[in-house]
């Protein structure tokens, strides 16, 4: 109980009495008629707006008599609070018959499930005379209900970025005064947390709160929210003390089979998008075990771009498995860059957010995917025909080099990996390539995002060794060269 309480209470009597169906009415209905103003018993109560950090109701006030001919008898608080059956009563007797002004001060205790507590005081005189507050002498109702919080657990934390984005409402009925974020990894001993403070006091409040964590050696994001009144209630998501636990991970497995399917690497963030992968049905014959893993664009094991990215390290980088899939049809891959703060540049650099584009490792050297960035989901997106290392890089304007085949000679007979095809970087549906035989005789086209030879002609046959060219129409340009077919 609080101390400066106890000081104040002169004589505490706790009564129970039956709570009957309409007392509101009957309480009225106990109101002395015919006092005269200026000689009957006055009460100073300003009605309370908060509780206090022990869930305490203090009431406090201030009584007077009317005139020192009618002394203070008694000063009597009622409550009840609308889980509870009984109405308490607590009297402060003023027994010597009190003429000056009568200090009270009584704490009530309000449950964690109470909604509203319900109370009214009363002063009387030696002369039978009562005066209640309210004046009405009916019962105040102080709002006690703890904020309610609803939040839908975040599915998975990046173990690469750490960022997580917890979103949901509160509804404070007392109106909202601060929320808490508490988090911690499940390496971490100590809660760190992120506040947000209201003056305006909404009773619905819709929030999204950001953080970032160390993820080092971490498996769980563990969290839980608070959220005060003004009455000082606090509601707490989850409830009884328990706490989300939340994968921090930067892996995602599904297996997809001939009928298609997205993979989806969920980061945490729901404010932009998610690194996914969009399998078409056909691009597949059987069922595969697909991986996405974020690896750290940091990771200096991971090359440095290259023209036409820029020579600096990836915004972030992404491993698909199997390594070599190759896919019958063109599948989508949409790949995230961080501008969690969406001012238009990748976070950390100058560089603005439309340069992001996608490039593929050929174990060799950084390869252009034609990609777009999409700025409010902050992803990068293109149209690719097989797995490897992708990441996000600065990227110029494309040259002709940069649309022409890495592979001058390939070597289709041996399926061994290792200058299999030719691949034209940078080709989207609606590019067509033909090829040539030195004859000048079209023998291939590649379209619809088809655009790697494997040195078979329209019929599907292996071409005869020797020079082939080629010609790429792409953005209203033609472009040439040569490839060799060597057996
Ligand atoms: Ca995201
Ligand atoms: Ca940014
Ligand atoms: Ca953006």
């Amino acid at each position: 109980m609080n101390k400066k309480c106890v000081t104040i209470i002169l004589c505490v009597i706790c009564l129970s009495i039956a709570k009957v169906h309409g007392f509101y009415s009957v309480g009225r209905a106990t109101v002395t008629a015919g006092v005269t103003l200026g000689t009957d018993p006055h009460i100073y109560h300003a009605g309370i707006t908060s509780l206090n950090e022990e869930s305490l109701a203090i009431i406090t006030g201030t009584a007077n008599c009317g005139v020192a001919s009618t002394p203070l008898t008694s000063v009597v608080l009622e409550y009840y609070l609308d889980n509870e059956t009984v109405i308490s009563s607590r009297t402060h007797n003023a027994a010597n018959n009190i003429t000056t002004a009568f200090n009270f001060s009584v704490p009530i205790y309000v449950t964690r499930h109470s909604k509203y507590l319900y109370y009214r005081l009363s002063v009387y005189d030696t002369a039978s005379r009562v005066v209640y507050w309210p004046p009405a002498a009916n019962y105040y109702a102080l709002d006690v209900r703890a904020p309610y919080i609803t939040h839908d657990q975040i599915e998975q934390v990046s173990a690469v970025s750490g960022i997580a984005v917890a979103t949901g409402t509160v509804i404070a009925q007392a109106g909202l005064a601060s929320l808490d974020f508490f988090y911690k990894t499940d390496a971490q001993t100590v809660y760190s947390s992120s506040t947000l403070s209201f003056t305006d006091n909404p009773t619905e409040y819709v929030f999204s709160m950001k953080v970032k964590t160390d993820t080092a050696g971490a498996s769980f994001l563990q969290y839980y929210f608070r959220a005060l009144d003004n009455l000082n209630k606090a509601g707490f998501l989850p409830y009884g003390g328990q706490v989300f636990s939340t994968p921090i991970s930067s892996v995602k497995t599904v297996t997809i089979g001939p009928g298609g399917g997205i993979i989806v690497l969920q980061d945490g963030n729901c404010e932009d998008g998610e690194t996914s992968i969009e399998i078409p049905a056909g691009a597949l014959d059987s069922n595969v075990e697909i991986t996405i893993t974020e690896l750290n664009p940091n990771d200096n094991t991971i090359a440095a771009g290259n023209s036409p990215a820029m020579s600096r390290r990836p915004f972030s980088c992404f491993r698909f498995t199997p390594e070599g899939l190759q896919f019958k049809k063109m599948i989508k891959i949409n790949l995230l860059y961080q501008d969690t703060d969406q001012d238009g540049k990748v976070d950390g650099t100058d560089f603005d957010e439309e340069t992001a584009k996608v490039l593929w490792w050929d174990n060799f050297d950084w390869r252009y995917v034609r990609s777009r960035a999409d700025v409010q989901e902050n992803l990068s997106s293109g149209n690719i025909k097989h797995f490897s290392m992708y990441a996000v890089f600065p990227a110029r304007a494309l040259s002709d080099d940069d649309y022409r085949p890495k592979e001058r000679i390939i070597t289709p007979a041996y399926a061994d990996n290792i200058n299999d095809f030719a691949t034209f970087d940078g080709l989207i549906e609606g590019d067509i390539v033909n090829i040539f035989d030195v004859t000048g005789r079209r023998i291939r086209q590649l379209k619809d995002n088809g655009f790697t030879w494997d040195g078979t002609d329209d019929d599907g046959s292996i071409v005869e060794s020797g020079l082939y060219i080629y010609q790429i129409k792409v953005e209203g340009r033609l472009i040439s060269g040569t490839i060799v077919v060597a057996k």
